[in-house]
């Protein structure tokens, strides 16, 4: 009984070091094209950061427009290469898009860590 204990603490401090998600340091990556993002819908963990990357030729930002607060906005760049990184730290759904192209939308759910 000892020994299985012992194994299940094992495994247990192995799962916590080697998963990001549990060390809240996951970064989930999205692709600013010309014009949309990709993926247009994504859900992550509170706490967690999503990495924007330009990867088009034309002038976009990223922008808050619905969900919870506080407003946020990233540089507005042309070209490809640029990355803006946000960590979300309130659950719920956000409607993020760029401040010149209103058809680009990506649907963001942010979940509660469960403790
Ligand atoms: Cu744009």
């Amino acid at each position: 009984m000892r020994r299985i204990i012992v194994i299940i603490a094992v495994l247990t401090v192995g799962f916590v070091v080697s998963n990001p998600l549990a060390a809240g340091r996951a970064t989930k990556n999205v692709d600013v094209g010309d014009d949309y993002f990709a993926p247009d819908s994504l859900t992550i963990k509170e706490d967690n950061r999503v990495r924007f990357t330009w990867v088009g030729e034309n002038e976009h930002n990223v922008i808050r427009e619905e969900g919870p607060r506080p407003y946020f906005e990233s540089e507005s760049v042309a070209g490809s290469g640029f990355t803006y990184t946000r960590k979300f730290k309130k659950p719920g759904r956000y409607t993020i898009g760029c401040f010149l192209h209103q058809d680009m939308d990506l649907f963001l759910r942010v979940k509660k860590r469960r403790n």
